[in-house]
């Protein structure tokens, strides 16, 4: 089998990646260790920045996003009691969209389908070869038989725990890593919203986010322990959490939790996002905490950069922007997860910290959600940073 960009993992990164050079006449083929259900349903980001929604829109996937997606404007802050509004539409003219990522992908993968491409579902024993030479190879079993794809190029979209980050030489890469002493417990509940938009709650119990994913569906977080078990989080006691942490503000009405698990919180940046031509991208070379809501934001980010530099070498035979690459992406994941780190140590408490630092945090949070100046910043980074591609 051959084709020119191998790409491992149907994720945003992965699919996106492939509708990319689609769009731009290079082919390529998606593998993928789990079933089409499994990724249409896996729950996960909801929230996608102005410059992503648009990219969706501007390359023909966006049409029911803009149909079943909620546009939000702004964000709210709750803390001492009350709700503080930050107007990104007013501050930075953008404004962000709730649209579950399992819609994201179910559009990616009828578009990919539907444009004859090629992503093979259930391939197990997937690993790469070769890839330092100019003739990659990536093998695996797929339908009971041994498969090699030829290829010019990898895609390494397999996520924080694929293949293809351990497959490069560890003497090769550099790992900044960072753990937070919380986790997130996250439910889905029908339930209404109580407010249109979300709203980040920081509490002396414990930080909590109100969030949703359609006028009956309600997505919500209560921190937790790092090493939490859920069997830890009977139903009455996420609820009772959550009026504690947020109802102060808005009444949360309960519903049927349709699904509920926890979340760690981490922070890892690899660097850098090649070695010689595999291309690493989204979560597979970084993650950060969901405080800020960029993870799949930088998946698309990421392959946006890469599929224009292979577009320019098959076109024009240019290599500097494959070259660049990795550090043209890194500039932007840097700063998303600066702003990630930043959200999370100013909305969560831990063990280490005593009276002066929750005054540090309320101090900030009324700076920045009245210094015009701060807001503008935070508006900036959360609806998201350009993309330099
Ligand atoms: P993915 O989505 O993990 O996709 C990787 C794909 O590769 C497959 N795979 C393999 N396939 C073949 N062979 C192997 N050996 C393989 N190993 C793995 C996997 O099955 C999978 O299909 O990575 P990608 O494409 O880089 O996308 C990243 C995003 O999924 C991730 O960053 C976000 O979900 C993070 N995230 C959020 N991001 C946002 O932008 N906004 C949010 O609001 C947001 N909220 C969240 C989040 C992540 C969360 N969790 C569960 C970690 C909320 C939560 C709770
Ligand atoms: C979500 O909708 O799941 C979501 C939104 C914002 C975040 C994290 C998660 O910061």
């Amino acid at each position: 089998m051959r084709t020119q960009v191998g790409i491992v993992g149907a994720g945003p990164a992965g699919l996106m990646l492939s509708h990319l050079l689609h769009r731009a006449g290079i082919e390529s083929v998606i593998l993928e260790n789990r079933s089409r259900d499994y990724i249409e349903s896996r729950i996960r980001a909801g929230l996608i920045e102005q410059w992503a929604s648009d990219l969706l829109v501007e390359t023909g996937v966006g049409t029911r996003m803009q149909h079943e997606g909620m546009f939000h404007n702004g964000v709210y802050f709750a803390f001492g009691g009350a709700l503080h509004y930050i107007n990104f539409r007013e501050l930075v003219g953008k404004g962000v969209t709730i649209y579950g990522q399992q819609e994201v992908i179910k559009d990616l993968v009828a578009r990919r389908l539907a444009d004859g491409g090629t992503i093979l579902f259930e391939t197990s024993d997937v690993s790469i070869h070769d890839f330092v030479g100019r003739a990659p190879k990536i093998r695996f079993r797929h339908e009971g038989g041994d498969v090699e794809l030829a290829c010019d190029f990898i895609g390494g979209c397999d996520g924080f725990h694929g293949i293809c980050r351990p497959s490069i030489p560890a003497t090769a890469l550099t790992a900044y890593d960072r753990e937070y002493p919380f986790g997130w417990v996250g439910i889905l509940s029908e339930s209404p919203p109580p407010e249109h938009e979300l709203i980040y709650a920081y509490h002396e119990r414990g930080f909590a986010l109100y969030t949703m994913r359609s006028p009956t569906l309600s997505r919500l977080y209560v921190q937790c322990a790092p090493d939490d078990d859920i069997e830890n989080w009977p139903d009455a006691r996420i609820w009772h959490e959550l009026h504690a942490r947020i109802g102060g503000t808005r009444k949360l009405a309960e519903g049927p939790m349709l699904q509920k698990g926890i979340t760690a919180m981490r922070s890892f940046v690899v660097e850098p996002m090649q070695y010689g031509r595999l291309f690493l991208a989204g979560d597979s070379a970084h993650i950060q905490p969901p405080t800020g809501a960029k993870g799949m934001n930088l998946a698309l980010a990421d392959v946006s950069v890469l599929a224009r530099a292979i577009t320019e070498f098959y076109r024009n035979g240019r290599s500097d922007l494959l070259e660049r690459y990795s550090a043209t992406c890194l500039r932007r994941v840097w700063k998303a997860q600066r702003f990630s780190w930043w959200m999370t140590q100013l909305f969560h408490l831990d063990a280490t910290h005593n009276a002066f630092d929750r005054k540090r945090q309320l101090a900030e949070l009324d700076y920045v959600t009245s210094s015009e100046a701060a807001m503008r910043s935070l508006a900036e980074n959360y609806a998201g940073l350009p993309v330099e591609i």
